[in-house]
């Protein structure tokens, strides 16, 4: 398969032209977003939703995340991330595997029809994960685009993909919200160096390679700015697999919980990676046959798990 996306190769960084679209769906009147909205996603590269899920939508999914994270002895080891240097737990992955309320939610029509419209295809979890960023010891997530690492380390082919954010727990300008740079999903930034074998295992916790360089960073920032968008527990992020994002750490003593949804579509799924010989591991990247969502209809509440 033609690399369009070539990264990790050449000695210089540089803009390539995004050649795939941002919007997949044809906008119309049964769309699951406004048309403004549609616009917004596709001019910005994200988009927030706020209060998708009542209140006791909300409390039920904390209470789920709370479990998770309060029993990862219970949970499969390889999933489990701690903070560099810490106990502390970084990222849960593979969440929508090993929890019914978390594959109930991923499958949810507010979101599931979304991500449909938005990538104009049927769609599959490519990759989920809760980031706890506890208080005072939640570490940074550096700058990058998802896209790059999952072209190049997992082998997907085309931008159409996206993540979405659902927040669990207030994200104030004080405890590490997720950071975007608008508009810079519309050319796609090559990085250099090459991928270590097993680069996974320690990007995980802190990115070194597939991280773009400061200048380009800096050009991006300044023609585009950065956005950190706050809410409350039960309103929705979501972003662009392209967009440039990262996060800075949390010294208050207020953790920041949010659970990530990456959509894929369906006609997108991973070749073979396109920079690095060794596919990342099934819990990061979803390499088997895709499984389809159904969206489903109904609150989320204790029955979903029954
Ligand atoms: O949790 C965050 O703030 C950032 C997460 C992120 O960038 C990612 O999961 O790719």
């Amino acid at each position: 398969m033609e690399d369009i996306y070539p990264s990790r190769h050449a000695k210089m960084a540089e803009f390539l032209p995004r050649l795939d679209p941002v919007v997949h769906g044809e906008w119309n009147e049964d769309a699951p977003i406004s048309r403004k909205q549609a616009t917004q996603f596709e001019r910005d590269g994200y988009l927030v939703l706020e209060n998708l899920f009542s209140d006791d939508e909300v409390m039920f999914l904390q209470r789920e995340a709370g479990k998770l994270l309060s029993d990862p002895d219970a949970l499969e080891d390889e999933t489990v991330v701690a903070e560099p240097g810490s106990r502390e737990i970084r990222s849960i992955f593979r969440i929508h595997a090993q929890s019914q309320v978390v594959a109930r939610l991923a499958a949810d029509e507010r979101l599931a029809d979304v991500a449909r419209f938005l990538l104009g295809d049927d769609v599959y979890i490519h990759q989920s994960r809760l980031n706890y960023k506890p208080g005072f010891q939640g570490k940074e997530f550096y700058w990058h685009s998802d896209f790059e690492t999952w072209h190049v380390e997992d082998g997907m082919p085309r931008m159409r993909a996206l993540s979405m954010s659902v927040l669990l727990a207030e994200n104030t300008p004080h405890n590490g919200p997720l950071m975007l740079i608008p508009g810079s999903h519309r050319s796609f930034l090559t990085c250099v160096g090459e991928t270590p074998e097993d680069h996974y295992r320690m990007s995980l916790k802190r990115q070194e390679y597939g991280v773009p360089d400061e200048d380009s960073l800096a050009e991006l920032a300044h023609k585009h700015g950065i956005v950190a968008p706050t809410g409350k527990p039960g309103s929705v992020v979501i972003f662009d697999c392209n967009i440039m994002h990262g996060s800075n750490g949390n010294i208050t003593p207020f953790p920041r919980a949010n659970a990530f949804l990456v959509y894929n579509a369906v006609s997108n799924r991973l070749a073979r990676p396109f920079g690095v010989e060794k596919p990342r591991p099934e819990f990061i990247a979803a390499r088997g046959e895709p499984e389809t969502i159904a969206p489903a209809r109904g609150p989320l509440t204790e029955e979903v798990a029954a």
